[in-house]
C-alpha cells in the first residue's frame, strides 16, 4: 500500500499575513518550498509498502522506511509536516493569545503568556542554522524546544502545538539577518483559536 501526499491550498491569499510575512516569502515558500517537499516525500516512497496511511503514522514511525530511503523521508516528509502545521497555524486576525485550559497551562508551566513567547522566541533564535522553534505536548505537559533541520517532533513522541519556521526562506526577503526580529513580529499573525484547539484535542 502506497499514499501520495499533495499540497493543500492556503485557507487565505498570499497576501494575507502582510505586512508580518510579505507575499513573495508566502509564494516561495507554500507554491516552491512546500511543494518540493511533498514531490520529494513522494519520490522517496514511491514503490514501497508502508504501514502508513498518514504523514504523521509515517513521522512516529520511521523504522517502517527502509534505511535507505529514511532521511529522506525525515527531511522531506517532516518538511511537509511542519509547514501543514505552520500554515493551519497562522490566520490574519485570529485570537491574540490563548485561552482556557492552555491559558492556564501556559501560566503554570511557564509563568505567563509574555514569558512562554520569551522562551520561545529564544528558542528560535538560538536554533544554529535551520530549524524551527516549538511549542509542544511531551508527556501532558508544555514544553518550548527546537528541531533541526526538518526534524519533527512527533518523531520523538512529542505532539507539537505550535511550531515557527526559522530556516531563511522563512524570513530573508523582508527580515535579512534579523532573525530575532520575525520570530517577534510572528506572533501579531498566530490564529490561538487553533493552537488551543489542538491542546484540547491533545491532551484527553
Ligand atoms: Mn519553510
Amino acid at each position: 500500500r502506497h499514499t501520495m501526499y499533495k499540497l493543500d491550498d492556503l485557507k487565505y491569499p498570499y497576501d494575507a499575513l502582510e505586512p508580518i510575512i510579505d507575499k513573495q516569502t508566502m509564494e516561495l515558500h507554500h507554491g516552491k518550498h512546500h511543494q518540493a517537499y511533498v514531490n520529494n516525500l513522494n519520490n522517496a516512497i514511491e514503490g514501497l509498502d508502508l504501514k502508513a496511511n498518514t504523514i504523521e503514522e509515517l513521522l512516529k514511525d520511521l523504522k517502517q522506511v527502509p534505511e535507505a530511503k529514511r532521511q529522506a523521508v525525515i527531511n522531506n516528509g517532516g518538511g511537509h509536516y511542519n509547514h501543514t502545521l505552520f500554515w493551519e497555524s497562522m490566520t490574519p486576525g485570529g485570537a491574540k493569545e490563548p485561552q482556557g485550559d492552555l491559558k492556564k497551562a501556559i501560566d503554570e508551566t511557564f509563568g505567563d503568556f509574555e514569558k512562554m513567547k520569551d522562551l520561545f522566541e529564544k528558542a528560535g533564535a538560538g536554533q544554529f542554522g535551520s530549524g524551527w522553534a516549538w511549542l509542544v505536548l511531551e508527556d501532558g505537559k508544555l514544553k518550548i524546544t527546537s528541531t533541526a533541520n526538518q526534524d519533527a517532533p512527533i518523531s520523538k513522541g512529542q505532539i507539537p502545538l505550535l511550531g515557527n519556521d526559522v530556516w531563511e526562506h522563512a524570513y530573508y526577503l523582508k527580515y535579512q539577518n534579523r532573525r530575532p526580529e520575525y520570530l517577534k513580529a510572528w506572533w501579531n499573525v498566530v490564529n490561538w483559536d487553533v493552537v488551543t484547539k489542538r491542546y484540547k484535542e491533545n491532551l484527553s
